[in-house]
């Protein structure tokens, strides 16, 4: 029995998702936590991920937490159909980008989307006491080491949060190493589509779905465009990663996304 707890917005679970889905697999059960409502703060769901972090996984109830890990775990667990590669290279060029995702990708992009969307959907769905509490309840080591204290920052002050600038020149210039891995190769760690692959699609697509594709547009990042229109033809993207985002979150990260996305160009110096 393999269960998936996950959030629609999720880059994370997005991964493990697409992931799950590339590998031709299904969870027998999906348990939806709202993170942006606080549903991963219950006690029930800290026994499972005492971080309060979206995807968790739990397999005949073994509980298996961290995106990067599960998706190793499943690799090995199921290899029918592998999506690491056995290439040495190969091999290490995946964990290259599994790791820049974990140490640095990921938290920049904590950080941009509060910055850009989430302060503004949380504001806008939970009362004042609620976003108290919401922000109350997250534990110091959640999303990075330090996520209690610079959420409440990111969600107060947007960009203007100490350090936020930073973590959105990060997402850039990780956008142009993909830019430049993709040169020349069809895909990102070989001349497969993989792990690399399935573990960036939902960095990407967290910028295009926040109305800031022309952060590659226009000739500005030809090869991660051009990657990423082949990734939007992948047969199971759509499934598993933007039919599990509700209507009315879609449509906020659109709009408030496209609202900073001024403010993220200035940043990144495209204005
Ligand atoms: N390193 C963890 C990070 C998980 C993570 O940051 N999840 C985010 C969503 S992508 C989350 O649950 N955030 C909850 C919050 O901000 O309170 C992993 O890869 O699983």
């Amino acid at each position: 029995m393999l269960e998936l707890y996950h959030h629609g917005s999720s880059v994370c679970a997005a991964k493990v998702r697409f992931g799950l889905a590339e590998k031709n697999m299904q969870a027998d059960k999906y348990h939806y936590i709202d993170i942006l409502a606080g549903e991963q703060f219950t006690d029930e769901y800290l026994a499972i991920n005492p971080k309060a972090v979206v995807p968790s996984l739990v397999h005949d109830g073994n509980v298996i937490n961290e995106s990067t890990v599960i998706l190793e775990y499943l690799d090995l667990a199921f290899p029918e159909k592998r999506l690491t590669p056995d290439n040495p290279l190969e091999y290490v060029k995946t964990r290259y980008w599994t790791k820049i995702l974990d140490e640095l990708l990921h938290p920049a992009c904590g950080t941009l989307t509060f910055a850009s969307a989430h302060r503004h959907i949380v504001k806008k769905n939970l009362s004042e006491e609620e976003l108290k509490e919401f922000l109350a309840s997250t534990p110091d080591h959640s999303v990075t080491a330090d996520w209690a204290g610079f959420k409440k920052q990111v969600v107060k002050y947007g960009f203007e949060a100490p350090g936020a600038t930073d973590k959105v020149k990060l997402y850039d210039k990780y956008l142009k190493k993909m830019n430049e891995d993709l040169k020349g190769s069809k895909w990102l760690a070989s001349a497969e589509f993989g792990l690399a692959d399935v573990s960036l699609t939902p960095y990407v697509n967290r910028v295009a779905m926040m109305g800031m594709s022309g952060w590659w547009e226009e000739g500005r990042l030809p090869y991660l465009a051009d990657w990423w229109e082949r990734i939007q033809q992948v047969s199971t993207f759509q499934s598993a990663i933007l039919d599990w985002c509700p209507e009315g979150l879609t449509n906020d990260l659109m709009t408030f996304g496209s609202q900073s996305w001024p403010e993220v160009q200035e940043i990144i110096g495209l204005s």
